[in-house]
């Protein structure tokens, strides 16, 4: 073995025992690290940039981020991509030059797409609890790499109000869903994801019991309360 190739081992033995060990920093919430599924058998893979598993995001419940990678292996028309993105509430709904739909439910761009947060509201108009999808509520979608026949997909929501509580532990889950009816594209999200095993609570169980054709991200973390 060189050393480069020593290097790379040690690399690579570094990176695994990271991935098993040390992922997990200690922080309020416990438990195992944020669950990323597995990337390696999953015809799309996601990545939540943000937030990070821990992390005190946002003022009076509002301001974060969900910032998205999303790697589709059979690039942008089994994705269901119908165009870049740049939309948002009010005057910046729907409109050149990168329009976009902006409501809870389905993306028109990513329509594949489940956002969740375990404590979304259900008295908000528009919102019916956890099992809301949030995707539609996405402000900038874009295309960032095409190697290889892949295509990748960056998407990034700015939370503008405080949808999901604030001074409140919550948990995201995102995947992607399964084509549910046959068409060969990915387009098949619903716009509220129902209870499908029955056990009282949405999460990402039944994400599973619908069919999901990427890794299931969950990432706990806590919505601040305090203002600006
Ligand atoms: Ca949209
Ligand atoms: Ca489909
Ligand atoms: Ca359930």
């Amino acid at each position: 073995m060189n050393t480069t190739t020593t290097r790379l081992a040690i690399a690579a033995g570094a990176l695994v025992a990271g991935a098993i060990v040390s992922t997990a920093p200690a922080s309020a919430f416990g438990g195992p690290p944020a669950d990323r599924g597995n990337p390696n058998d999953a015809p799309v893979h996601v990545d939540v940039l943000a937030p990070s598993r821990g992390d005190v995001a946002g003022i009076d419940g509002a301001g974060w981020f969900v910032d998205l990678s999303l790697e589709y292996r059979d690039g942008l028309t089994t994705a269901g991509f119908s165009g870049l993105q740049l939309t948002g509430p009010a005057a910046h709904n729907d409109i050149a030059p990168f329009p976009g739909t902006f409501s809870t439910g389905a993306d028109d761009r990513l329509p594949g797409l489940v956002v969740l947060t375990s404590t979304t509201s259900s008295t908000r108009p528009g919102f019916s609890g956890p099992g809301t999808n949030l995707a539609n509520l996405f402000n900038l979608t874009g295309v960032t790499d095409r190697s290889e026949g892949a295509a990748e997909i960056w998407d990034t929501w700015l939370v503008g109000a405080p949808i999901a509580g604030e001074d409140v532990d919550t948990v995201l889950t995102v995947a992607v869903v399964d084509d549910l009816d046959g068409n060969g594209v990915f387009d098949d999200a619903p716009a509220v994801v129902p209870d499908a095993n029955g056990d009282g609570v949405v999460d990402k169980h039944d994400l599973q019991q619908i069919g999901v054709a990427s890794n299931i991200v969950t990432v706990p973390f806590r919505l601040s309360g305090d203002g600006a």
